[in-house]
């Protein structure tokens, strides 16, 4: 009911009255003002008049399954909503629920977690309140071989989100980390279940840096902020539904090929690591040439200096920026 109300007075610019939320939700004036109250204890302003009814006055960064519930207008992703004021990542929570058949689109969110992960054992800081910290259940119907273009189609999705809801030029440093002015501001983590030659599912993790001020000393080069690059508040809510309907459209795209073929110009049109110098680090071979851009498959095209192309597969390589970390 709390979802219903917020809705309800998300869509009306003017005040709504009390006695039309009880006829269209049914219920009694003091559920009602009971619902009110909760929404103004998690942060929104609201203004009561009598004889009128209540308004919407400020809307504030609330994360909360109400919020998110109202939020979110994508028709998959990002649907069936978990929501964790606290948890240890999303990325556990989304296995957990998807090992109890959850449906393809359900989106973990977390307002803080005491464990969040990176790549290869990383691990990934995800204070309280600051943050977006989210992972995405898929069910898709592919090799699993597949499964690594999915990181590259979310990264696309939260590049387009930034660039819609913050007017920032987020780029995407190959394959996966979604940087502005240089510094990483989103990390994705693609986990997969897998049985014989078929997936069982897929967990896309998001960790998108919102709030933050500050970041702890090992990280402050290379980490940065939406708040610190704009100067502004982000809603987190506003910014999650505007990565899902990108991610829809993408994700579609990519099935009808089940390949990047259709997406390659968008993502090479966002690599910040386009045509810059690189250096290679895959173990036992190590090095340099100019990023060129993704082929169909999401490898990274690398022209040494002897004019070879060299093709960079995800997950088993890094790749460094020769001036910096992109
Ligand atoms: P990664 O391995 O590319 O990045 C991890 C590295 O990035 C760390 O070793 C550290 O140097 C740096 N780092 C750690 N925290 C941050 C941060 N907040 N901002 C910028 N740099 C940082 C990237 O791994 C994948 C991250 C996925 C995170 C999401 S959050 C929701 C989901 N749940 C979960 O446990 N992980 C994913």
């Amino acid at each position: 009911m709390k979802t219903e109300v917020l809705r309800m007075l998300k869509e009306t610019d003017d005040y709504l009255s009390g006695q039309e939320i009880c006829e269209r939700l049914n219920v009694s004036r003091t559920a009602v003002w009971k619902v009110i109250k909760q929404l103004e204890a998690e942060g929104y302003e609201i203004e009561a008049v009598r004889n009128r009814g209540y308004r919407l006055r400020f809307l504030g960064d609330v994360l909360s399954q109400a919020e998110l519930e109202s939020s979110i207008d994508s028709e998959w992703a990002g649907k069936n909503i978990l929501y964790f004021d606290e948890t240890d990542s999303t990325n556990t929570e989304i296995k957990k629920a998807a090992e109890k058949d959850a449906p393809h689109g359900t989106l973990a969110v977390a307002d803080y977690q005491s464990m969040g992960k990176g790549r290869r054992g990383r691990s990934w800081a995800a204070p309280h309140g600051v943050g977006i910290w989210m992972s995405l259940l898929l069910r898709p119907e592919l090799p699993p071989t597949c499964a690594s273009m999915l990181t590259l189609v979310a990264a696309l999705a939260v590049a387009d989100g930034i660039r819609e809801v913050c007017d920032l030029e987020a780029k995407i440093k190959w394959p996966n980390d979604i940087v502005v002015n240089g510094k990483k501001v989103c990390g994705i983590l693609t986990e997969m279940s897998t049985e014989l030659e078929c997936i069982n599912y897929i967990v896309t993790g998001i960790g998108i840096n919102v709030a933050n001020h500050e970041f702890p000393e090992e990280i402050r080069d290379v980490a940065t902020s939406l708040y610190l690059e704009t100067g502004k508040e982000v809603r987190r809510s506003q910014l999650i539904a505007a990565i899902m309907r990108a991610y829809e459209g993408y994700y579609d795209k990519f099935m009808e090929n089940q390949n990047l073929k259709s997406l390659m110009d968008v993502y090479n049109s966002r690599l910040a690591n386009c045509g810059t110098q690189v250096r290679v680090l895959s173990p036992g071979n190590e090095y340099t040439g100019m990023a060129l851009g993704i082929d169909e498959m999401g490898e990274l095209l690398v022209r040494t200096e002897d004019g070879k192309v060299c093709k960079v597969i995800s997950g088993e390589v890094s790749v460094r920026g020769i001036y910096g970390y992109v």
